[in-house]
């Protein structure tokens, strides 16, 4: 396999991603930083705890520092940097992984809905990984482009028992035949907005679909969510704090 590492994104790109809410780029980590990724998560997951499913893997760089590694890795700053400006701060992270044949849905949404109030400008980048192939066959992440545009999508309850999250946006707030796959090779990512509408599938084949989605923002968004304070905390990673001291961040762990 010809495994080629980029970190510059083009004006077209930049435009795309403007325009649609989405870009698939190529690989950003090395193919032994990412063969290093894998071999972390399969522990991870082979040590979960009972009744946790192993879509469920959020936030995990709390528990892990080790995953600083790849979260404040220069390569993907940089890239980071040249779809939302140099002050970057880390928002999230999850490991999304369906296991062969098993996997549950992820419901069509919008992030930002989910985050809510939590953040003032809701602007997030998410880069989705690709721990291993994500295809159609295996559920890869689908996408309704220019879908960030629209932020009065109305939602409705589903089944918990095989989506990941409880809500999704009715069928009138959506046109699902503008849908767009994002099939992956293994160590290629895409990027979506925090309004960009996105699913995914079960996974009916018979090979694993792990993604990890690294969520940053610029560090002018603010952090006002009184209710997830205590618990979830922000990073700065790069460039200088541009709410005046509103924001706090805690210390990037050593790894
Ligand atoms: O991994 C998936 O299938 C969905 C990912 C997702 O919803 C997200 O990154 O916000």
């Amino acid at each position: 396999m010809n495994w080629q590492v980029e970190t510059t994104v083009s004006d077209k790109q930049i435009r795309f991603y403007k325009e649609n809410g989405y870009l698939t780029f190529g690989r950003i980590f090395t193919e032994t930083e990412l063969d290093e990724l894998r071999d972390y998560v399969d522990d991870m997951i082979e040590n979960l705890p009972e009744g946790k499913r192993p879509e469920q893997m959020d936030v995990p760089h709390f528990e892990h520092p080790y995953l600083f590694k790849y979260l404040t890795h220069p390569n993907v700053l940089k890239v980071i940097e040249q779809l939302i400006g140099p002050d970057i701060l880390l928002w999230s992270s999850h490991f999304i992984s369906k296991r062969e044949n098993d996997g549950m849905a992820v419901p069509w949404h919008q992030d930002g809905v989910y985050w809510g109030e939590s953040l003032d400008p809701m602007h997030v980048i998410t880069m989705w990984l690709a721990v291993d192939e994500s295809k159609v066959e295996n559920g890869c992440m689908r996408v309704i482009p220019g879908s960030h545009n629209y932020r009065d999508r109305r939602y409705e309850a589903v089944n918990r028992e095989n989506n990941l999250f409880g809500s999704e946006v009715v069928e009138a707030d959506l046109d699902e035949s503008k849908a767009v796959n994002l099939e992956l090779e293994v160590g290629e990512c895409h990027f979506h907005d925090a309004w960009t509408i996105h699913n995914s599938s079960p996974n009916v084949s018979q090979k694993r679909r792990c993604g990890y989605t690294m969520r940053y923002m610029p560090a002018h968004v603010r952090y006002p969510g009184a209710e997830w304070r205590s618990t979830h905390k922000i990073y700065l990673l790069q460039g200088e704090d541009r709410t005046d001291g509103f924001n706090s961040y805690e210390q990037v762990p050593n790894f």
